[in-house]
Order: C-alpha cells, then sequence, then structure tokens
C-alpha cells in the first residue's frame, strides 16, 4: 500500500476498540446490501450475541482484512451492479484483489461445499496456490450475493471474491449465498442467513472477545429529539454547504450516490396519447449550473420522494406531528452507523425523502424491531404468526404489498377490535421506525439525450408504474409517480399532486433563481458511467432494438447521429427497432424520429426506423418478428459492415427473444449451423460491437 496508516481506516482496530467479533462489509449501490447489513448485524446480535461492526469499505483500507484476528469473521454482503461490476463503495478493494480483467477468471473450480463448519478441522484453502500480496491465512469469511438472473454475469463480484479470498489463505464459513433478485432475494438471504449464523456465532464464540450470555434486547440506533425551532444546521451528515455557496466552483467529482446533485426540471411532456393505457413521460433535467459530464449512453440514478398517502399514515399511526422540527444522533450502541445524507429538519421530510416508506417489511425486521413493542397479546399472537407461518406473511404482507405504515395501522386495529388496554397498546417509536425501514433507494434511467447535443441537460424517458396487487389495491411506483407529479406541476403549478415538493430539497435550488424562479423544487440526481456506446466512428453502422422505454437511450444515440449529420459529419447507417403496444397511442418521440431519419436516410439509404406495434392487430407483431423480415439488411449491416448491435428494455423476456433472432439471422443469412452461430454472437460481443442495457 502506498498510503500512510490510519488507525481510523483499520478495521481491525475498530473492532478491538469496541470489542466487537463479526464484522459486515457491504458492497451496496442503491442500498439494499447496506440494508441486509444493518439486519444481519441485528440477527447476530439480537438471537447470537455476536458483537458486530458494520463496515463500508470505501472507509477503510484493505490491507487491514489481514489484520483480524482469527477467531473472529468478516462477512461479506456483495452487490452486483451494471454488467457483472462491484459496487462504486466496494471498486478500490475489488481493483486491489482482482484487478481490472474481471470478466475472465474461471469459476469451474467453484464448487464449494455447501456446509463448512471451520471447526471441524478442514482447510478449505489447499487446493489454491498461496498469494503473499496480502496474507489471509488468519482471515475466515461468509460471504453473501446479491444479482439477478436475468443478467448475464450473475453474483460475479461474488464469485470472484469468494475464489479469491480462498486464493489467498481465506476460510470460508458457511455455504456461499447467491442472492437472485429475479426471484426473490429476501427469500435467498432468509435460507442463507438460516445456515450462515449459527455457524458464524459458533465459530465467534471461542473468540477471546467472549460473548456475553445475557440475551440482548433491540434498542434504537437513532436518538431522535424534538426541536422548538429548527436549528440553522439540523444535519447529522454530511450537507455540502458548498453546493449552496458556489456552485460553479464545486469538485464534480462528489456527486456520487453518497452525495446527489440537486437539479432542476426544465421541462417534460407525455410520450403516450391520453387514451393509452400507459403513461410514459420525457423529463429533462438541467445541469446547466455544475457542468456535470455525461456521455450519451450513461444512466442518471434519481432519489425520489415518498407520496404523501403513505407519509400522513406513518405519522398518524405513530401519532406524530409532521411538522415539528427534529434533530437525530447516533445512540451509542448503534448499529447502524450511516447517518443520513441531508440535513433532516422535521419528521415529514424524513418519512418524504430518507426513508423507504413502501417496501413490505421482511420477517426478521417484524422479530426484531416490531414484536419488542408489542405488550398486548393479540399484537404478539399476530407478529408471531408472521414470523413463523411463511403462509400467513405470504398472504397478509407480501400478496398485497403492504406498507410499513399500513402494517402498523393492522396491529392497531387488531388491538382496537380485542379492546386492549390504553396501557398495552402498541406504541411504536419513530427511532425504531429508522431501524424498520431502509433508506430510499435511487432507482437508474437511462438517459435518453446526447451529451454532444445538449451537454448541460439530460433527459428522461420513464413509464408511470401504476398496478393492483391481487386482492385488487392500487399499488404506485414511487420513483416514476415522484415523474408523474414533477411534470403534472411542471404543466400547471396549482396541480394538486399527492407528492410535496417544498422541502429540504428546496433549500438547494432556491439560491439558483437565475431562470428557474417558477420551480420551485431541485431533484437529487447523480449519474453513473455506462459502458453503453455509440462506435467511436460515427461512420460506423449501429442496429438498434429498443421497444417500450427500451427507446431511452436510442433516443439520445439518434440525436447525436442526427446532430452529427446537421454538422456535416458522415454518418453510417442507422437502423432502429421500436415496438409498442398501438401505433397511434404509443409511438413515443414520434415526431423527431421520423424527423431525424428523414436526414439520415437522405444520405444514407440504409438508415431507417422500424416499428412493431404489438396490438394494432390480431396477431401480436414483435420487434424480433421486424428483425426476421429485415434479416439480409441487419447481416449486412452487423457482419460484412462490423457494424454494430445493441438492445435496450426488459431484460426478462424480450431481450433474449431478440438475441435469439439474431442467432437465427445468423444461421440463416450467414449460412452457419447452429453452434457457429453462437461463436459468431460471442466474437460480436467479445469485439465490444455487441451491447446491452436491460432491466428486469
Ligand atoms: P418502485 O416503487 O421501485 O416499484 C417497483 C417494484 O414494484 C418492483 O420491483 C416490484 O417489486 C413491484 N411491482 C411492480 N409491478 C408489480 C406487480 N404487477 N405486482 C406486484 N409487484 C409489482 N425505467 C424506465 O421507465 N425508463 C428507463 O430508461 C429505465 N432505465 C433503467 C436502466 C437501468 C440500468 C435499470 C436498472 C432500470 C431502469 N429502469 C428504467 C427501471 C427504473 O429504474 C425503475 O425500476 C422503474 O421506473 C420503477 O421504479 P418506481 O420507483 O416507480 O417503482
Ligand atoms: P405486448 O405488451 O402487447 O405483449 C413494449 O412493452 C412493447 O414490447 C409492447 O408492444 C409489448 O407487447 C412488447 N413485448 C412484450 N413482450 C415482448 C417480447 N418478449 N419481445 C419483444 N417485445 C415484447
Amino acid at each position: 500500500a502506498q498510503h500512510s496508516y490510519d488507525p481510523q481506516r483499520d478495521l481491525s482496530f475498530k473492532m478491538f476498540q469496541n470489542n466487537q467479533n463479526v464484522v459486515l462489509i457491504y458492497g451496496s449501490q442503491t442500498g439494499t446490501a447496506e440494508d441486509l447489513a444493518k439486519r444481519f448485524a441485528r440477527e447476530l446480535h439480537l438471537d447470537f450475541n455476536a458483537q458486530v461492526l458494520i463496515v463500508d469499505p470505501e472507509l477503510y483500507d484493505l490491507e487491514s482484512l489481514s489484520k483480524i484476528s482469527p477467531d473472529h469473521i468478516a462477512v461479506f454482503l456483495v452487490s452486483t451492479t451494471g454488467e457483472g461490476e462491484p459496487t462504486d463503495n466496494m471498486a478500490k478493494w475489488y481493483e486491489a484483489l482482482i484487478g481490472e480483467d474481471i470478466f475472465t477468471a474461471d469459476f469451474s473450480d467453484l464448487e464449494l461445499p455447501s456446509f463448512v463448519d471451520p471447526t471441524e478441522e478442514s482447510d478449505f484453502s489447499g487446493d489454491y496456490e498461496f498469494d503473499t500480496e496480502l496474507p489471509l491465512a488468519n482471515l475466515n469469511f461468509s460471504i453473501f450475493g446479491l444479482g439477478n438472473s436475468t443478467y448475464e454475469h450473475f453474483n460475479l463480484p461474488t464469485k470472484q471474491l469468494t475464489k479469491r479470498l480462498r486464493s489467498l489463505g481465506a476460510k470460508l464459513v458457511g455455504p456461499v449465498g447467491l442472492g437472485d433478485d429475479d426471484v426473490n432475494i429476501d427469500d435467498d438471504f432468509e435460507k442463507w442467513t438460516g445456515a450462515a449464523a449459527p455457524l458464524i456465532a459458533k465459530f465467534v464464540s471461542s473468540s477471546s472477545t467472549g460473548i456475553d450470555s445475557s440475551p440482548n434486547k433491540y434498542e434504537p440506533s437513532f436518538i431522535v429529539k424534538e426541536l422548538d425551532i429548527l436549528p440553522i444546521d439540523a444535519s447529522i451528515g454530511s450537507v455540502r454547504p458548498e453546493i449552496l455557496e458556489n456552485a460553479s466552483s464545486i469538485n464534480i467529482s462528489h456527486v456520487d450516490s453518497k452525495h446527489p446533485w440537486y437539479c432542476l426540471p426544465l421541462n417534460s411532456k407525455v410520450l403516450t396519447h391520453t387514451s393509452s393505457e400507459r403513461r410514459i413521460i420525457h423529463l429533462e433535467l438541467d445541469l446547466d449550473n455544475i457542468n456535470l459530464p455525461y456521455t450519451t449512453g450513461d444512466h442518471v440514478a434519481l432519489f425520489p420522494t415518498n407520496y404523501e398517502t403513505q407519509v400522513r399514515l406513518l405519522l398518524n399511526v405513530l401519532n406524530l406531528d409532521g411538522s415539528k422540527p427534529i434533530s437525530l444522533s447516533f445512540s451509542p450502541n448503534a448499529s447502524d452507523n450511516k447517518p443520513f445524507p441531508h440535513s433532516i429538519s422535521s419528521y415529514s421530510s424524513m418519512l418524504r425523502h430518507y426513508l423507504d416508506i413502501t417496501l413490505p417489511v421482511p420477517k426478521d425486521s417484524i422479530k426484531h424491531v416490531l414484536l419488542p413493542y408489542a405488550r398486548s397479546e393479540p399484537a404478539k399472537a399476530f407478529l408471531k404468526k408472521l414470523i413463523d407461518d411463511k403462509d400467513y406473511y405470504k398472504n397478509i404482507i407480501l400478496t398485497p404489498v403492504m406498507s410499513p405504515g399500513e402494517l402498523i395501522q393492522n396491529i392497531h386495529t387488531i388491538e382496537k377490535k380485542e379492546a386492549v388496554s390504553d396501557d398495552l397498546k402498541f406504541n411504536f417509536t419513530f427511532s425504531a421506525l429508522i431501524d424498520l425501514l431502509p433508506r430510499i433507494s435511487p432507482r437508474y434511467y437511462s438517459i435518453s439525450s446526447s451529451n454532444l447535443e445538449s451537454p448541460n441537460k439530460i433527459s428522461i424517458t420513464a413509464v408511470v408504474l401504476n398496478y393492483k396487487t391481487p386482492n385488487n389495491i392500487n399499488r404506485y411506483g414511487i420513483a416514476t409517480n415522484y415523474i408523474n407529479a414533477i411534470h403534472d406541476t411542471l404543466s400547471n403549478p396549482d396541480t394538486n399532486s399527492d407528492i410535496i415538493f417544498t422541502s429540504d430539497k428546496l433549500s438547494y435550488c432556491l439560491k439558483d433563481t437565475r431562470k428557474h424562479s417558477s420551480n420551485n423544487f431541485a431533484i437529487p440526481i447523480y449519474i453513473r458511467k455506462s459502458t453503453f456506446r455509440l462506435p467511436s466512428d460515427p461512420s460506423v453502422p449501429i442496429v438498434m432494438v429498443g421497444p417500450g422505454t427500451g427507446i431511452a437511450p436510442f433516443r439520445g444515440f439518434i440525436r447525436e447521429r442526427f446532430y452529427q449529420a446537421k454538422n456535416s459529419i458522415p454518418v453510417g447507417p442507422t437502423v432502429l427497432f421500436f415496438g409498442n403496444r398501438n401505433e397511434s397511442k404509443d409511438f413515443l418521440y414520434k415526431d423527431e424520429l421520423l424527423e431525424s431519419f428523414a436526414a439520415l436516410s437522405s444520405s444514407n439509404k440504409n438508415s431507417k426506423v422500424i416499428t412493431a406495434f404489438s396490438r394494432d392487430q390480431k396477431e401480436k407483431i414483435y420487434v424480433q418478428d421486424r428483425m426476421t423480415e429485415h434479416s439480409a439488411l441487419i447481416w449486412d449491416l452487423i457482419n460484412n459492415q462490423n457494424g454494430h448491435f445493441y438492445i435496450c428494455g426488459d431484460g426478462k423476456t424480450m431481450s433474449k427473444d431478440v438475441i435469439a433472432t439474431l442467432k437465427r439471422i445468423a444461421q440463416n443469412e450467414g449460412k452457419l449451423d447452429e453452434t457457429r452461430a453462437s461463436s459468431w454472437f460471442t466474437t460480436l460481443k467479445n469485439t465490444n460491437r455487441y451491447a446491452e442495457d436491460v432491466w428486469a
């Protein structure tokens, strides 16, 4: 290591100081792994009496792993992002351990026994060559990965980390958990903790730190204080005063998932017809005052605001005055070690902007945080049944996608029905609520503008999510309904929306009244680099397949090529396959696409937009059907002219069907057998001429 020793960055020192025997290290991008870490720490502490340190690897030195006591244990909770990449907060450790060549490691020998009990004389490091760079012979570790099997590199960081740590001499305790978000990551996590927690506990129980045999009791991590007036700096975290004071001189490298930029919405429009079943919104955001660089094809992450119905419900069931100014501080035995990143001013602002108040409460949180507050028998029985009876939990919580506020309301209703006396009534606190709920997570959107054409503004193309549960309850996607409310408010500032914009966020944008005096709200975002890129040479042919909101990045690609063509730069053949339900209602960006393609095709007859409207006729017609009709063109552009092929949108079925069609085109047009068509496709990928931007 090149840097000097800093005890604050030494996790073994921290463990020693705090008398802890387990360290939980999380690689988290949008907060899920961070939340699992918080929950697992609680379980290890309350059910197994372990003393747990939670660690964000960005704040610690990797080298300190080698100094963890041999009778202690490190638990990794590792999310996958992008195309099988580690999260930003894990990136430094990962690069040092694995190197840059992350996709080439071979996992054929990662045949792990499903249960490893290190207290029984087993040495699983024997098969691997020992690497003395970072001696980890003393390290014991457990690992759970968060991934999605829709993606090609499923849980790659977890597999690579496991392999690498073992090659450095570390010993694996318990099964390697490969959580799959495509199915149900909470179920996978529960299975894994069920197996891993007792092994971890057994392992550290012999440690010199010792384990207190008296059972631990749940205590909230935060102390909430009500104040009479709002303090000037109500923050407990990294408020960024420099943003307020001097926007133009901000070091832009500071804008990341932990430090979002508050940008102003410029304008928006609905892309679908009013009679369409789906509402798709185009929203433009201003980067003018920060000069935040982005590249066409990047993603923007947006932190949404919760809708008021759920905010009010929680205030109601907790009997709180939302406008009351509050301050937060850590309690001495906090299991959560992370402050909320911006200034907190009131109960309402916390519920609107910082906590996820809609995700169903997982079973372990019911057990560890809600149950301790149940004093009446009916409440205890209800919560215990949710914890113990899988089907009951599914029917009551999961199927109706019950929010935390509704769950607490349910407890109250049960107690009312059973005439529970006031002194025994369920009396939940706001500090416990902070522990119960995850932080609100940012949502990603494929940027639908071109940085060449509009370097100072980005656009989003989002479909508003509304659905009915099987028992007929309406549910709303948080971020897309936030976007919807932004649109409604921009079009009519007097709109009565279920989302309140006046908030802490307001203070950031009030300083920037240059052009936006009518808009009094700002949207926290950051930009995440992607690998979804146009060819560096604009004359290279491209074929894009993007049904529905899959059009988003291609709108950026097309605007870029249109802009280049207008500026007399030679642009190669540009083909877009776009699909949606009905031509008259759902032809997104119709006018501008037709305009762009009129220009592009005047210099290149192969440039065209080819549409597939699935519901305009009896039989479904999808983009892949149109691809088949245009097989010769696709083969010519991609194979003969070395073009690039892109897919964006639904990763569950569409992208797989499109890939299968592309391979069939290779078989038919290139006269390749199935095996050779597959290796043709692999070559396309390996030469960076195939890229996908898909989401589950
Ligand atoms: P949430 O509040 O997060 O709700 C979504 C959740 O609701 C789902 O996870 C599911 O658990 C649940 N749910 C949904 N439907 C049902 C149902 N029928 N029954 C039961 N439960 C259900 N979206 C776009 O619109 N445009 C884009 O360009 C875009 N780009 C993306 C790029 C990337 C890299 C990724 C990862 C995602 C992208 N998305 C895009 C998706 C986007 O990030 C959000 O997931 C989406 O907009 C929904 O967010 P939300 O907050 O409105 O919904
Ligand atoms: P459908 O909803 O009528 O079935 C955007 O959602 C468009 O993608 C819609 O026209 C939708 O059609 C279509 N679509 C659904 N499943 C698809 C698949 N597997 N492949 C391609 N397009 C699909």
